[in-house]
């Protein structure tokens, strides 16, 4: 799928862009029935981790990770490589492109979570911002369900992240934006199958997944595959983040 010039400006403008339609119904219902495959096997294995609370007990706040989803099936392999999602990627960072992060969000119903206001590229730290979110909806996302939130315009600001809690008691580094303006903050809700892009110092959050039904996503990170190795990939394991398109040589 290929971004016309005026979605491109205005992600540049406004920091984010919504698509409806990116998939039709079946292929999300297959996502939808392999996401669930994949979370109840890792629940299983006790290697599905809760990424918004420093309990992973916590029954009443959960935002459920599968973490590099490419790794744990094959369908979210086959996403990743898909052309229409890779031409829409190279229109905004470049066809030089490199997956730098890769996982399925899931808010089960009514004990789903909030995701507190942050930038991907505090994870991440690529130079010079040169990356990009793309968060594909596997039911409609809707603000009592918890879609994201944007700040449009606001992409240019590099703004102080604290740590969500204290990493000798459990592992892992997440972090939130302790204070921000929500002023003009927007909600971005997308049906399912669609998507919700956002440059990578986009302040973002979501809120708690309110309703009887679960609220799952996957989010897809991509980076300038010209660019050196941020730290971020160099603690994901083997094949986390592989380069997916190379800029055509002219013959
Ligand atoms: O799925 C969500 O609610 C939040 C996802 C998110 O913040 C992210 O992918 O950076």
């Amino acid at each position: 799928m290929h971004l016309t010039a005026d979605q491109i400006a205005r992600f540049e403008r406004e920091g984010y862009l919504l698509s409806e339609g990116f998939l039709g119904a079946e292929e999300v219902a297959h996502l939808r029935a392999c996401y669930m495959e994949t979370a109840e096997r890792l629940a299983a294995e006790r290697a599905l981790e809760n990424v918004q609370s420093g309990g992973d007990r916590d029954e009443d706040y959960q935002v459920w990770q599968i973490r590099t989803a490419h790794l744990q099936h094959p369908i979210f392999r086959m996403l990743i490589h898909d052309s229409r999602l890779l031409d829409l990627v190279e229109g905004l960072i470049g066809p030089d492109i490199r997956l730098v992060h890769y996982q399925g969000i899931y808010k089960p119903a009514r004990t789903g979570g909030a995701v507190g206001w942050h930038q991907d590229n505090h994870y991440f730290n690529v130079p010079e911002d040169r990356t990009v979110s793309v968060w594909l909806a596997l039911d409609d996302a809707t603000v009592r369900n918890g879609c994201m939130w944007y700040l449009p315009g606001r992409h240019g600001e590099r703004l102080a992240h604290e740590q969500l809690w204290d990493t000798s008691v459990k592992k892992g580094f997440y972090f939130a934006i302790p204070e921000i303006d929500e002023a003009g903050a927007v909600a971005a809700e997308v049906p399912a199958g669609g998507l919700a892009i956002h440059h990578c110092r986009m302040p973002h959050k979501s809120l708690r997944n309110e309703t009887d039904q679960p609220r799952r996503g996957l989010a897809m990170h991509f980076m300038d595959a010209r660019l050196a190795d941020p730290e971020m990939v160099k603690i994901l394991p083997e094949g986390a983040t592989p380069v997916l398109r190379r800029a055509r040589v002219a013959a």
